[in-house]
């Protein structure tokens, strides 16, 4: 444990709310709050029972001025969040009273805590390990049910697991390697030596990839598929922005240009997190707002995860409908053709032939046929058919992802080395590289640098 300065945040959100907790941790936590805590019952600073609430008021320690009615408890280190001694005072909400408590707690020499400070104080006294610390974070601003299921997983230590377990079966090898080394200098190593290592690092590379694999499905329930729906005027656009959200959130004519601006909405589809886009119709056009919005569509499907470009059942398929096609064709896309209720006209094979029919969904906005069916297409699209990665241990981070390729790259190397069978201790570095790659993963071989700045992109109070 270190020791360290007594520091305090206001722990819940600024705004209007029932009640506002302000956090107090370090050596001193219970010292430098008594002076502001008048308890109802007949308690003193020694004789105080740890996670019990008490009720009581709080003054300011040099006016005596009354500040709040509050509840407040206390954590005796190392039963607390940072293992450190905590104090924690629940009082009314609103920035007001909370704003009122700091103040107080500054004029007893209590330091503001920086963003992540106690999440930092609880992985540097060894109660996180930094992908737990990170997790905390993922879940406070998780969005939906998958992606905090995720950050629950690894909070609970699923992926320092998997990683200190290669850890070991790493080092395990590195002491094969010395154990061979110390028997070499009478005769040439085996070639069953070299075997052994190859398959084992073989195994480990391959334990390697599948979480790397992990990652992709990580990114997007951390954050969110980038979606744009595309379409000449008319087609169904916004109807369908609204469908999905099922809410009347853009403006439906049968005007064609109706939306001249980007509309953007987060979308929970399914667990997965969306950020779904409307846009102008593209268009050839003298209206210069219009033109404008026809420029930011063209701009921003560029930008975008996935595209559902959208088509009429109604009419053929239209000059602006094979160019729009055209722009999109290097793009994740599903191809739309919506108002099946009307008579048909547009036939596939007016359709470019390289669309896949596949890529093809039909359905109708105005009686809300084929929207679970458009569901279910773009989930699949989006994990790419893959079965959606249910395993616990799932990287969601790109520090760890690039941490995991590095390892993976020296692995490789090393078994390169040991296909050419070359001396071991040239071997050795390759995987003491991965390991202290590992290492950085779950905060063991980790740069200061780097651990102040993930803690410093935290919120403050967490
Ligand atoms: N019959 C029928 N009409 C539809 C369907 N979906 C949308 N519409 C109608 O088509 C018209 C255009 O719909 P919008 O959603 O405004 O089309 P948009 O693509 O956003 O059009 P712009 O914003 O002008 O580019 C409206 O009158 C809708 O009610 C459908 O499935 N069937
Ligand atoms: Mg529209």
């Amino acid at each position: 444990m270190i020791k360290e300065e007594t520091i305090a945040a206001i722990a819940t959100a600024p705004g209007e709310a029932g009640i506002g907790i302000v956090r107090v941790s370090g050596p001193e936590a219970l010292r430098k709050t008594w002076p502001l805590f008048k308890p109802l019952k007949e308690i003193t600073e020694e004789n105080i029972i740890p996670k019990h609430m008490y009720y009581g008021k709080v003054v300011h320690p040099v006016t005596e001025e009354l500040i709040d009615e509050v509840m407040m408890v206390y954590m005796k280190g190392p039963q607390s969040y940072t293992r450190e001694d905590v104090v924690e005072i629940q009082c009314h909400g609103g920035s007001l009273s909370v704003r009122s408590i700091m103040k107080a707690l500054l004029t007893q020499g209590v330091r503001s805590a920086e963003p992540g400070e106690f999440t930092k104080r609880a992985f540097l006294n060894g109660r996180l390990d930094l992908t737990q610390a990170e997790a905390v974070m993922d879940l406070i601003s998780a969005r939906t049910e998958a992606s905090h299921r995720t950050a629950l997983d690894q909070l609970e230590g699923h992926l320092s697991r998997k990683v200190r377990s290669m850890r070991e079966e790493m080092l395990a090898l590195l002491a094969e390697m010395e154990v061979s080394i110390d028997f070499s200098e009478e005769e040439d190593l085996e070639v069953e030596t070299y075997e052994g290592l190859a398959f084992k690092t073989g195994r480990l590379i391959e334990q390697l990839e599948k979480l790397i694999a992990s990652a992709k499905t990580g990114k997007i329930l951390r954050e969110g598929i980038k979606t744009v729906i595309v379409g000449k005027p008319n087609v169904g656009k916004s109807s369908l922005l609204n469908a999905l959200l099922r809410e009347n959130r853009a403006i439906v004519t049968d005007v064609p240009g109706t939306t001249r601006d980007a509309i953007e909405e987060q979308l929970n589809l399914r667990g997965i997190p969306m950020v779904l886009m409307d846009t102008a119709g593209i268009r050839e056009t003298e209206d210069l707002v219009e033109q404008l919005g026809v420029e930011r569509s063209r701009q921003l499907f560029q930008k975008a995860d996935l595209v559902m470009m959208m088509l009429d059942a109604s009419t053929h398929v239209s000059k602006e409908d094979v160019e729009i096609l055209e722009m999109i064709k290097d793009k994740k896309t599903l191809i739309i053709i919506n108002k099946t209720d009307l008579t048909p006209k547009l036939a596939e094979n007016e359709l470019p032939l390289w669309v896949k029919r596949d890529q093809l969904l039909r359905l109708s906005l105005l009686d809300e046929s084929g929207l679970d069916s458009l569901e279910e297409a773009l989930t699949s699209l989006i994990f790419e058919g893959e079965k959606r990665a249910v395993e616990k241990e799932m990287v969601t981070n790109l520090r760890h992802q690039q941490a995991l390729e590095t390892a993976r790259d020296s692995l490789k190397e090393g078994l390169v080395g040991i296909e050419q069978q070359l001396p071991l201790d040239f071997i050795q570095v390759d995987y003491q590289t991965a390991m202290d790659s590992l290492g950085e993963i779950i905060g063991e071989t980790v740069r200061e640098d780097l651990v102040d700045y993930i803690f410093s992109h935290f919120c403050i109070g967490k």
